[in-house]
């Protein structure tokens, strides 16, 4: 039995994915036209699996009885600044994501949902996953410096977490 309580944080997180999804896709297209098609090609990968997380918690939503509900657009950022400020842009909002699937599981043990909660575990560990792949990538970049970006460019992509499905 869903409560009221789990559903609307369940359906908050929707609106977090689906911003996840634009954001990165907003990141995409400004590093694709910076000229960085590799980093460009790692954030578009990211938009598309950003699109899964949210399809995920509307499947569950209507899965277990409740209402998913499918957000307004807000418009993310424009400009990002250099590669090494996206990418810590990415590392931050990665973190609050983390602390959001965290919130959510506190609110499933105060609920007493150990169904709901048994389901989120699966994001507690995608987001290890997630701010483990962008801290590497953190790392090699203050490796290089501002040298040699059109390697880090040609190689991003072997720097992901894996594929999900829904
Ligand atoms: Fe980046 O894991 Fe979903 O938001």
């Amino acid at each position: 039995m869903l409560s009221k309580k789990i559903e609307k944080v369940l359906n908050a997180q929707v609106e977090k994915e689906f911003y996840s999804s634009n954001l990165y896709l907003a990141m995409a297209s400004y590093t694709e036209v910076k000229g960085y098609p590799g980093v460009s090609q790692w954030l578009y990968a990211q938009a598309e699996e950003e699109k899964l997380h949210m399809m995920k918690f509307v499947l569950y939503i209507n899965e277990i009885g409740g209402h998913a509900i499918i957000p307004a657009l807000k418009q993310p950022p424009v400009e990002y600044g250099n590669i090494k400020q996206l990418f810590e842009a990415v590392l931050e909002h990665e973190q609050f994501i983390t602390k959001s699937i965290n919130d959510i599981v506190a609110a499933c043990l105060e609920e007493k949902d150990f169904t709901t909660h048994n389901w989120i575990q699966w994001f507690v560990t995608e987001q290890v996953e997630e701010e483990a792949s962008v801290n590497t990538i953190l790392d090699k970049l203050a490796l290089i410096g501002d040298n040699n970006l059109y390697l880090f460019d040609r190689d991003i992509m072997a720097v992901r977490s894996k594929e999900t499905t829904v």
